[in-house]
């Protein structure tokens, strides 16, 4: 099955992050690539890939970079595929200048930033599963059930000092 998500990062050191927008994506079964692609030292390839993804088929692009952050909006610039920024937490900064550089985007090219690091990721994974899941009804249903799961573990386990 051709992959419906793009999971990009700017470099390998973002790995232990995008991995959890990855692993998000494989339990609610959304079939999706992973790639490394920086803007700054393989600025041909990221054009290519962006100028390319409409016509893959691709239906979201989840771009993760630290530091000066340009790739999720430069993405952006080459294509309509909705581009999710997730801002690396960089050692200088603690991320705040990725964040920065994502969600100022300048007004008529939008990237849909989310939050720095793990938690970004993970969201963006999910809320690229609730783009799809708007027309596919198997991946609707497990998000739900995800949903509800995530509920019912905090009900069956309210005693945080009890495992
Ligand atoms: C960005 O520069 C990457 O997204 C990464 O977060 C940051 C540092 O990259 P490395 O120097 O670790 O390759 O392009």
């Amino acid at each position: 099955m051709s992959a419906l998500v793009g999971v990009i990062m700017g470099s390998k050191s973002d790995w232990p992050t995008m991995k959890n927008a990855v692993n998000i994506l494989k339990k609610l079964g959304v079939s999706h690539e992973v790639k490394v692609i920086s803007a700054h030292r393989t600025p041909d390839l990221m054009f290519n890939y962006a100028s390319s993804a409409l016509e893959r088929g691709l239906k979201v692009i989840i771009a993760g970079a630290g530091g000066a952050a340009h790739l999720p909006g430069m993405v952006a610039a080459k294509t309509i595929v909705p581009v999710l920024g997730v801002p690396i937490q960089s050692c200088a900064l603690s991320g705040q200048d990725s964040l920065l550089s994502i969600a100022q985007m300048p007004s008529g090219i939008p990237v849909g930033t989310l939050a720095i690091g793990e938690s970004g990721a993970k969201n963006a994974g999910i809320l690229a599963a609730q783009i799809i899941a708007n027309y596919d009804d198997t991946i609707k249903t497990k998000i739900l059930t995800f949903r509800t799961q995530q509920t019912q573990e905090i009900l069956d386990h309210p005693n945080p000092s009890i495992k």
